[in-house]
């Protein structure tokens, strides 16, 4: 039995329930954090001392980092397909996964709250526009990356596109200026094109 604690909209939330829609992954999801509370709870700092979304609990293994949690049900469901065979080929996606969390979320991040989350007498605009600077020059490294790719960890779709995915959802629907990334924009067609993208990660940003 898998169980997933999170509210809809988070970016986390959102990489586990696509990748459990790319496996074919039954599970019983429990709204928490923000408005919903639960995520405060001792109940579920005893789950989660980081207090954040998402958790899992999997048949009594309860784990959190959305990233692990992709990885943990790539490697027991999705083995040779989503978790790359080979060494090399596991490397290739994960680095993706990495600087994911190394690099383009700390951009990411504070474009994302200013311009959605943060009213505009609120705004920071300094840091904003540094921070799409910054954005858009990670944004052109995926670019290249692809023009020799047809998915981040190679020729078929990975864990390594989960993270990417969700972030290029946010980069092509703030209002921002774009360069013509075109590699990134044939890839994005592709993932968009993903029924369980669809469903999970593809609603107004919020
Ligand atoms: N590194 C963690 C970050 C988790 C995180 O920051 N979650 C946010 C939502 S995206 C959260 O729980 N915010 C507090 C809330 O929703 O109340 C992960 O990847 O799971």
């Amino acid at each position: 039995m898998l169980t997933i604690w999170g509210r809809k909209n988070s970016i986390n939330v959102q990489k586990v329930l696509w990748c459990c829609g790319e496996l074919g992954l039954k599970y019983e999801r429990i709204d928490a954090g923000m408005q919903f509370g639960v995520n405060n709870t001792p109940e579920y700092l005893a789950m989660n001392p980081n207090g954040l979304v998402p958790t899992i609990d999997y048949d009594g293994f309860i784990l959190w980092e959305s990233h692990a949690i992709v990885r943990y049900l790539c490697g027991v469901h999705g083995l040779g397909t989503l978790w790359p065979g080979t060494p090399r080929e596991f490397a290739e996606a994960d680095r993706w996964m990495e600087w994911y969390s190394t690099t383009l979320w700390l951009n990411l991040r504070p474009v994302f709250w200013n311009l959605v989350r943060i009213p505009p007498e609120k705004r920071d605009m300094a840091a904003l526009n540094e921070s799409i600077k910054k954005l858009t020059a990670n944004m052109q490294i995926v670019d290249a990356h692809l023009a020799k790719n047809h998915y981040l960890g190679g020729k078929q779709f990975t864990m390594g596109d989960i993270p990417m995915g969700v972030a290029a959802f946010r980069w092509f629907n703030l209002p921002l200026e774009r360069p013509p990334f075109k590699n990134l924009e044939a890839w994005y067609q592709r993932i968009l094109a993903r029924p369980a993208f669809q469903e999970h990660c593809a609603a107004p940003l919020s």
